[in-house]
């Protein structure tokens, strides 16, 4: 029993958290802390797809498969939430239960952070919320479904960027998603990563920048990778140069979910010109266009969005598996 306490101890020492004294505010689900410290591939989950991304009961089977497909990759799934005003690093089946069914969780990023949490509130925490804690947790692949971009349209302010990709620019975490959503301005979302400084890949054998429910987007990522391996070499070096930015792994839809692409496009147009006559604004937009185009395409945008979602979560894991070889390798020879 000594012999396992000093162990622990001793593996607690080595992991990666970098929670310090701010560990009071986390609660680590205890299968994501054992995984951190022997340095077992973590893969972390947002939950701003549970609370505003899809309604119940697929927003709870659709968390509930992805994890399952990161834990059949060989990696432990870590879905990130505030619930009463603690950050959940890893949550049990209740509180993702919980998240799911809320009607009151309010979405999470950055700068929303530290008011959920003097309130004492529960919250799904978006691309943003979820990069600050998995990386102070110590986690470094992060998959989610797609990432906030720059909207730049007649219909939209000039300023409304996300704070996902501000985030993405100071924040070292790779972010594994299906792009950005064509409603965006994937031109200058792309300029403004670069301006950020963060490392763009396309995974597959093209560089085609996918548009989330379409394999092309008509522009291009400064890069590909074509393999788990290369794409856990890109993140190693990120972390070794100590960077501090993030890197944006962008996996094409799969083909067979792409065909209902054009249809789904139409719809988001709709449902943009909707938003603006409603005056939907700011945060809402996001989950507004989100349910319409769902409704618009009958439930085919859901589908497609599901299955975009479980192949990030099994290219992610791999990433994740990949890069903790290699990081074994360097402790070895180190
Ligand atoms: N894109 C999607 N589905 C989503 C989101 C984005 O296709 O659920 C969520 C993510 O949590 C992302 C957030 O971080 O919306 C971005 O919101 P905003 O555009 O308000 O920054």
């Amino acid at each position: 029993m000594l012999w396992r306490s000093s162990a622990f101890v001793r593996r607690i020492a080595t992991s990666s958290s970098r929670l310090g004294k701010n560990e009071s505010l986390f609660t680590i689900h205890p299968a994501v802390k054992e995984a951190l410290a022997d340095h077992r591939p973590v893969v972390a989950l947002e939950s701003t797809i549970i609370t505003h991304g899809m309604r119940y009961p697929h927003n709870l089977s659709t968390a509930r498969e992805v994890e399952t497909i990161v834990r059949g990759e060989g990696a432990i799934p870590a879905t990130i939430g505030i619930l009463e005003g603690r950050i959940h690093v890893g949550l049990s089946s209740d509180e993702l239960d919980f998240l799911a069914r809320s009607k009151t969780a309010l979405k999470v990023s950055r700068r929303d952070l530290p008011y959920v949490m003097s309130k004492g509130l529960s919250g799904g925490t978006t691309v943003s919320g979820t990069m600050i804690a998995a990386h102070l947790a110590g986690i470094r692949v992060f998959v989610t479904g797609g990432v906030g971009g720059k909207k730049e349209t007649e219909l939209y302010q000039a300023l409304d960027v996300s704070a996902d990709l501000t985030e993405l620019g100071r924040t070292s975490i790779a972010v594994v998603c299906a792009g950005v959503k064509s409603i965006l301005d994937i031109g200058r979302t792309l300029e403004f990563l670069e301006t950020q400084g963060v490392c763009v890949a396309t995974y597959g054998d093209t560089k085609s920048f996918p548009a989330f429910f379409s394999r092309q987007s008509g522009f291009t990522s400064p890069y590909s990778v074509s393999s788990a391996q290369e794409a856990a070499e890109l993140i190693g070096n990120t972390l070794d140069l100590g960077l501090q930015s993030g890197v944006l792994l962008a996996v094409p839809i799969p083909e067979e979910h792409a065909a209902t692409g054009k249809l789904i496009e139409d719809a988001i147009q709709t449902a943009l010109t909707e938003a603006s006559l409603k005056g939907v604004t700011g945060r809402d937009v996001t989950p507004f266009v989100l349910q319409r185009v769902n409704e618009l395409s009958k439930g085919k945008s859901l589908q497609a969005n599901i299955a975009l979602i479980h192949n990030n979560a099994k290219v992610g894991s791999q990433i994740a598996c990949a890069l903790s070889k290699l990081k074994d390798k360097e402790r070895l020879r180190g």
